[in-house]
């Protein structure tokens, strides 16, 4: 079979046509940016978009983590997931995760009776 054939010339037309639909089709969707906050005082939050929430989607998340008291730290956990920023320091940290369905909690581990939440991931 000549490269001039019919025949090859509809197969390099199918693989050029693979060739560009494959790269979008195998593309991540865009990370949902969270912005987590602990401190001043004893104030603890994660927000999406400046809103707290109670349900996410399940999917990729680039949380900041504001970190801005030196005695008390953020912690989220649920499945898959069990992160924490430093006790004693405040600090800017970027957490890129996957949420799975299911419960997380967040909170502050010297005050985890007080300073604490939680919400749902879901399909
Ligand atoms: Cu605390």
């Amino acid at each position: 079979m000549s490269p001039s054939s019919p025949l090859a010339l509809a197969l390099l037309l199918v693989a050029g046509l693979l060739g560009m639909l494959l790269p979008s089709t195998m593309q991540a969707a865009t990370p949902v940016k969270l912005v987590a906050t602990v401190g001043p005082g004893f104030a603890l939050s994660i927000t999406r978009g400046g809103k707290v929430f109670s349900r996410l989607k399940a999917g990729d998340y680039v949380i900041t983590v504001r970190d801005r008291a030196n005695n008390h730290n953020f912690r989220l956990v649920g499945p898959g997931v069990n992160r924490a920023s430093g006790i004693g320091q405040i600090s800017t940290l970027t957490w890129r995760l996957t949420l799975r369905p299911g419960n997380y909690r967040f909170l502050c581990d010297p005050h985890a009776q007080t300073m604490r939440g939680a919400f749902a991931v879901v399909r």
